[in-house]
């Protein structure tokens, strides 16, 4: 029973299978011209505004209220605190539109108490080139919550969206809703052993001690594939080719010209790390990423905060998967971050058990809107990863 979700056109539970057995958009096209002109209404004393990335003010402002107030596990031990930095990366792509940084204010102080994004994004679905916006950062104030509000946030991203005569979109969320395009499992490797089990993001095996447990999940100091360095600048043709060839086994995934790719690899401390390998006749083999995603820890009193890394976009060229993915682990490890995420996506699911991950409490599913999909997509058949 999905009240909201139930008018909106996305693939609803209980579907006959079999009514359409191809992909391809749920409502019948639209026009910009028939696109309501004005903004939603909003309850008294809220109003719309468009927040500005590039003022400090502005970001720190949608900083601290994902801070508070953003997407927290099921035992509610860890909430989400992204960086400033990562907002800005996150949120400012090649073809951004500040329209689509949008916010809620109370209109008589001012304060910011909702927030939801988009950024463009081209993602092949199956056969199909879909242009699209992803969407993210949902978030309604906890004194706010259950009113309705983040319906009237999606039909107003909607409305924004559907003026620049885009008609779909991409979004993950936690939460099961109509209806997931596929639904992925996190994995956790412990880097830093102690610090997890002291705050509860993880506990002591049957019949491990603490010592055997350090050993267990010991890393070297420094990669161990030769030729493997932080990509540069003068990478991205290649890494662009790279990763385009890779991604294409996929049935789901993104499709990234060279400025998105100079974007979204650039190497960026505690925002993203991006290393290549680079073979003997300077061709470029290898890709392997991970972003940077502290969460708060709440209530704790020997320390407030989880460093994590969470597995980006890797491409194993001459290099096995399990070989590069252990270099990613070594460097996660040796730049700070307490616990390396990934979820059961790309080829991870032959590797994660050999590389010492285990599974998580926490689901990640993906949707599409407008876009009906035949047949769901299994989660090794998922090349695209949200931030
Ligand atoms: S996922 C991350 C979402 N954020 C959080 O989880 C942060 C913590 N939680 C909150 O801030 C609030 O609980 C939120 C809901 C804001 C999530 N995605 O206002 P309500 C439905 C979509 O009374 P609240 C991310 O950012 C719920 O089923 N819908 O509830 C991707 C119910 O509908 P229905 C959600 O708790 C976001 C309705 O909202 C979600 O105060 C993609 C209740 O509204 C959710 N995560 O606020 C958004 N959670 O009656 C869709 C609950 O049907 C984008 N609901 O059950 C769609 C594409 C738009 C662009 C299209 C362009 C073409
Ligand atoms: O981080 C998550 N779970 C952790 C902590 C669990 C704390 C109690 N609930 C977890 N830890 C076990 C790790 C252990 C390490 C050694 C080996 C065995 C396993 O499972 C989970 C993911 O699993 N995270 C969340 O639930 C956060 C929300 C995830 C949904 C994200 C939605 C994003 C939407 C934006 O697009």
């Amino acid at each position: 029973n999905y009240a909201f979700w139930g008018t909106q056109p996305v693939a609803q539970f209980g579907e006959q299978p079999g009514t359409s057995d191809a992909d391809g958009a749920i409502d019948k096209p639209k026009d910009v011209a028939d696109v309501r002109p004005e903004p939603y209404g909003l309850p008294q004393n809220f109003e719309w505004v468009t927040c500005n990335i590039d003022n400090d003010v502005e970001l720190r402002e949608i900083y601290e209220l994902l801070s508070a107030h953003y997407v927290e596990d099921d035992d509610n031990m860890f909430r989400f605190a992204y960086s400033k930095e990562f907002l800005r990366w996150a949120l400012q792509p090649p073809g951004f539109k500040a329209v689509w940084h949008c916010g809620v204010r109370v209109s008589t102080t001012g304060k910011l108490v909702a927030f939801i994004s988009g950024i463009p994004a081209t993602v092949r679905v199956n056969a199909s080139t879909l242009t699209t916006v992803e969407i993210n950062f949902l978030c309604v104030h906890k004194k706010l919550r259950h009113k309705r509000l983040a319906p009237v946030l999606i039909k107003e991203i909607t409305r924004r969206v559907n003026l620049h005569n885009i008609w779909q979109a991409v979004y993950t969320a936690g939460v099961l809703l109509p209806k997931p395009v596929s639904e992925c499992q996190y994995w956790h490797r412990s880097l830093n052993p102690k610090k997890l089990i002291s705050i509860g993001f993880s506990r002591l095996a049957q019949r491990m001690t603490m010592a055997r447990t350090l050993k267990l999940y010991k890393l070297p100091d420094q990669p161990q594939t030769p030729g493997i360095r932080q990509m540069e600048d003068r990478d991205v043709p290649q890494v662009t080719a790279l990763l385009a060839d890779y991604l294409q086994k996929f049935q789901i995934a993104p499709v990234l010209d060279e400025e998105e790719v100079r974007h979204w690899l650039s190497f960026q401390p505690d925002v993203v790390h991006s290393y290549v390998v680079e073979g003997p006749d300077g061709t470029l083999t290898d890709l392997l990423s991970f972003y940077t995603l502290p969460s708060s820890i709440i209530g704790n009193d020997q320390y407030d905060s989880l460093k994590a890394a969470y597995m980006f976009y890797t491409v194993p060229g001459a290099t096995p998967l399990p070989q590069l993915m252990n270099d990613a682990l070594i460097l996660a490890h040796s730049t700070g971050h307490d616990v390396f995420n990934a979820l059961d996506i790309f080829d991870n699911q032959k590797i994660l058990k050999e590389l010492k991950f285990g599974i998580g409490d926490g689901k990640l599913r993906y949707y599409l809107f407008n876009w009906r999909v035949a047949h769901e997509i299994p989660t090794n058949k998922v090349g695209l990863v949200m931030l």
